[in-house]
C-alpha cells in the first residue's frame, strides 16, 4: 500500500471523542445475491427488468464484499476510522420478508462484526437501506402497514444475534428517497409512479422505524439513530409561485421525515389526512426519543414553480428524471463546481442546513451525526474529492463552533459501488474498484483522510 500522503491535512481540530467513519450499504456492495439462502430484493428484480439501470448493469456481484469482507475490514483498519456504517440485508436475514429467519444470513453479519471489532472498528449497522424483500414488495411493500410490522420482527432477529456486540444502531436509510424515487416517480425500485399516492410509504417507513426502536430497546440497544437525507431548499425567486413550490419541496424532503420523529406531528394537516391508519397513535410510536439524529448531506436544491406550458415531458436533473406533473421544478444551481454526477459542490450549505435544523427544532433536536457525505469523481488521483471533503469538514466545524452538537461524520463511501439507477458509472469511493478483477486500490483521498485522522488523533 502506498504510504505517501496526498497533502498534509490542516483541518480544524474536532473534539477528541468525535466519531469518524465511512458508510456503505448491503445492496451496493455485497453481491452474492443468490448465496447463503438470501431471498430476492426489490432491487434485484427492478435491475433485472431491463432499461432500469443506465449502464445496463445489476447488483448481482456488486463489489463482492460478501466474499471479500476481510480485505475490506483491512482497508478500514488502515484508514483508521473509529466506526464503519454498513447495512444488514433484510432478504439475507428473512428471505421472504416475514416468517423464517435464515441463520446463514445472520452468520455473515456475525463474522463481519467480529472482524470489525478485532480491527478496532465499531460496527454501526443500518437495518434497512432500500433492499425490501421482493416477497413483501409483491404485496405492496411499504404501501402496506404490515411491512412496518415485519420490519420490526426482522430488527428483533438481528438484535438478538448481534446485540451483544453492537452498541449503536441505525433503523432506516433515507426514507424520503425510497418514497419519492421508488414509489413516487419510479426512478428507483420498486418503480412505482404514484406521485402523491406514494405518501403511505413514508408513513409506514416511519412507523417501521418506531416499531424497530421498540424492538431494539427491548433487546438492550444502547444508542439508536436514523439516517435521513436533508439539504437546504433555495427559492428560485421571491415570486409567490416559486416560493410556494420551494416550500412544498422543503416540506417533502426535510420536514415530512424530521417532524414526526422530532416533534411527534406531521408538518401539514392536509398531508396528514392523506395518510392511512391511526396516524395520531402511530405518531407516538414514531416519535420515541432518539439518541442521535443522522443526516445524509450532499447538496442544496434550487426549486421554483414548473414553467407554464413547459416541455410536457420529464426533465433530467442530477441523474433523476422529474415528471412534469409535479408542482415544483428543481433548477440548476449556477456558480459552483460540479461532481461527475453534475451535483453542485456547496460546503457552506451544510453549515446552513445544520443551523436551520437547530433553529427549527431547538431542544427537540438530539445530537447530530453526519451519516453520509461524499461525491462522485473518477480517477485514482481524486484531488476533487479531497477538496470536497476538506471543504465540508470545515463547514461542519463552523456549524459546531456556532453551537450545533455534532458527534460524528461518515464519508460516503468506503469504496466504489453499485450506485442504484446509475449502475457502476458513478464512483463515490475512497477506494477504487476495478470491476473486471474486483481489485481494491486506495485513492489519493483515502490517504488524505487517513493522514487527517492520524493528525486529529495526535490532539
Ligand atoms: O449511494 C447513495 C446511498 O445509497 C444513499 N445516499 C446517497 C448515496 C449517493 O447517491
Amino acid at each position: 500500500m502506498d504510504t505517501t500522503s496526498a497533502r498534509p491535512s490542516s483541518l480544524p481540530r474536532f473534539p477528541r471523542n468525535f466519531l469518524w467513519g465511512v458508510s456503505t450499504s448491503a445492496q451496493q456492495i455485497e453481491g452474492a445475491v443468490g448465496e447463503g439462502g438470501r431471498g430476492r430484493s426489490a432491487w434485484d428484480v427492478f435491475a433485472g427488468e431491463g432499461g432500469r439501470i443506465k449502464d445496463g448493469s445489476d447488483p448481482g456481484v456488486a463489489v463482492d464484499h460478501y466474499h471479500r469482507y476481510r480485505e475490506d475490514v483491512g482497508l478500514l483498519r488502515e484508514l483508521g476510522v473509529g466506526a464503519y456504517r454498513f447495512s444488514v440485508a433484510w432478504p439475507r436475514v428473512v428471505p421472504d420478508g416475514s416468517g423464517a429467519v435464515n441463520a446463514a444470513g445472520l452468520d455473515f453479519y456475525d463474522r463481519l462484526v467480529d472482524a470489525l471489532l478485532a480491527a478496532g472498528v465499531e460496527p454501526l449497522p443500518t437495518l434497512f437501506h432500500w433492499d425490501t424483500p421482493q416477497a413483501l414488495e409483491e404485496h405492496g411493500g411499504w404501501l402496506r402497514r404490515e411491512t412496518a410490522e415485519h420490519f420490526a420482527a426482522y430488527a428483533d432477529a438481528v438484535a438478538a444475534r448481534l446485540g451483544d456486540r453492537v452498541r449503536r444502531w441505525i433503523t432506516l436509510n433515507e426514507p424520503a428517497e425510497l418514497t419519492l424515487l421508488g414509489y413516487g416517480i419510479g426512478q428507483h425500485a420498486p418503480g412505482r409512479q404514484l406521485v402523491f399516492d406514494a405518501l403511505p410509504a413514508a408513513h409506514h417507513q416511519l412507523l417501521g422505524h418506531g416499531l424497530a426502536v421498540q424492538a431494539l430497546r427491548a433487546r438492550g440497544a444502547e444508542s439508536i439513530g436514523i439516517a435521513n437525507s436533508h439539504g437546504p431548499t433555495w427559492r428560485a425567486s421571491d415570486e409567490e409561485a416559486d416560493a410556494a413550490a420551494a416550500d412544498l419541496y422543503d416540506l417533502l424532503l426535510n420536514r415530512l421525515f424530521a417532524e414526526p420523529l422530532l416533534l411527534g406531528r406531521y408538518p401539514d394537516e392536509g398531508l396528514a389526512a392523506m395518510l392511512p391508519g391511526p396516524v395520531a397513535e402511530d405518531l407516538k410510536v414514531i416519535s420515541q426519543p432518539l439518541d442521535w439524529y443522522g443526516i445524509n448531506y450532499y447538496q442544496p436544491t434550487v426549486v421554483g414553480a414548473p414553467e407554464p406550458g413547459g416541455s410536457g415531458g420529464p426533465t433530467d436533473f442530477g441523474g433523476v428524471r422529474i415528471p412534469s406533473e409535479l408542482p415544483f421544478a428543481p433548477r440548476e444551481i449556477e456558480g459552483y463546481p460540479r461532481t461527475d454526477f453534475g451535483w453542485p459542490v456547496v460546503p457552506e450549505a451544510l453549515t446552513e442546513l445544520l443551523l436551520t435544523f437547530r433553529e427549527r427544532y431547538g431542544a427537540s433536536l438530539p445530537p447530530v451525526m453526519i451519516t453520509e457525505n461524499g461525491c462522485a469523481y473518477n480517477g485514482l488521483d481524486d484531488h476533487e474529492r479531497i477538496a470536497f471533503l476538506d471543504g465540508h469538514l470545515r463547514a461542519l466545524h463552523e456549524a459546531m463552533a456556532a453551537g450545533v452538537d455534532v458527534r460524528g461524520y461518515f464519508v460516503w463511501s468506503l469504496m466504489d459501488n453499485f450506485e442504484w439507477a446509475e449502475g457502476y458509472a458513478r464512483r463515490f469511493g475512497l477506494v477504487h474498484i476495478d470491476y473486471a478483477t474486483l481489485a481494491r486500490t486506495p485513492k489519493a483521498s483515502f490517504r488524505w483522510l487517513r493522514d487527517a485522522l492520524r493528525d486529529q488523533a495526535r490532539g
